[in-house]
């Protein structure tokens, strides 16, 4: 991706998480030397620091969800950073943060492509579905919540942000490496029609099938986001994420994944997301993280040249 302009957007808070520590997460990624290494790539990389707002008061759910006004305002920041930069022609890089911040940067890409008459794809790389409400959460936590509230379903501070409710179409979406979905959320993720890729899937069909079905249809009009959550991995390669899943795709596999999604040169944002540095192993979680944007970003195979 010879040209490409790139932005790092740090957010540094866990405020929808369910344990601490993602809001270290940019700090991880720039220690892993994220941007350098882009560079490598012939990439220009402008690291625009990180977003400020509210702290964690780490209080228990209100009416069905935790710290509701606190995620807006971080959403909103989001929306707002992330939005700036596609209107330049630059490509973000959400730096999480928990994945409550993919409802921000996803209305931002979703409010550029209504902008700019493009269709819209997302990847969402995920242990989970994030497709809760507060009537299905078990926990209240938004991080479980932010492709429903994406695709209008949860309370207008959140579904509101970005000017169109719904944001997003459940179409739009592709979920891959799915293995923990909550009952009531699993009944709604199939009345909704999202397609989901889960392990079973990829277990059966292989890796290489499973993103053509995802790719597939894109053409030179799709802006393709990637929402990369980092539990998506297994967590024997990946132990620095708060709510691990055992059964995640493998090393090839994840470069498999991310070598098929630059082939198609249609990357036009990425989110990294609840990288935990407090439960990583001497950084290994954020330096694999960065080897797969390395992937994303075409880092070319000794085959390939
Ligand atoms: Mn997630």
């Amino acid at each position: 991706m010879h040209n490409t302009l790139v932005s790092l957007i740090g957010a540094p808070t866990d405020i929808g998480a369910g344990a601490r520590g993602a809001s270290m997460g940019p700090e991880a990624l720039r220690v892993a030397q994220l941007g350098p290494i882009l560079e490598t790539h012939g990439v220009h990389v402008l690291d625009r620091g990180n977003l400020s707002g509210p702290a964690n008061p780490w209080l228990p759910p209100v009416d069905g969800y935790r710290h509701l006004a606190e995620v807006a305002e971080w959403n909103r920041k989001v929306h707002e950073a992330v939005y700036a930069e596609l209107r330049v022609g630059r490509l973000p890089i959400l730096l999480g943060g928990d994945h409550c911040l993919g409802l921000g940067s996803i209305s931002a890409v979703a409010r550029h492509c209504r902008d700019a008459g493009k269709k819209l794809r997302v990847l969402w790389l995920d242990a989970h579905a994030d497709f809760n409400t507060s009537a299905l959460t078990p926990s209240g936590n938004i991080h479980g919540m932010p492709v429903a509230c994406l695709c209008g379903h949860g309370p207008q501070e959140l579904t509101g942000i970005g000017g169109q409710v719904p944001a997003i179409s459940p179409k739009w979406v592709r979920q891959i490496g799915i293995r923990s979905v909550d009952p009531g959320e699993k009944r709604f993720v199939h009345e909704q029609g999202l397609e989901v890729f889960d392990m079973r899937f990829i277990d059966e069909m292989g890796m290489r099938h499973t993103m053509e079905l995802a790719l597939a249809t894109l053409d030179a009009n799709t802006h393709l986001h990637v929402s990369f959550d980092v539990d998506f991995l297994d967590p024997d390669i990946a132990p620095g994420v708060g709510t691990t899943v055992p059964g995640g795709p493998t090393y090839r596999e994840a470069q498999l994944c991310m070598e098929m999604i630059a082939d198609t040169g249609r990357l036009g944002s990425l989110d990294v997301m609840e990288l935990n540095p407090a439960l990583d192993v001497r950084n290994k979680t954020a330096a694999l993280a960065v080897d797969l944007i390395e992937s994303l970003f075409g880092k070319s195979t000794l085959m390939r040249a």
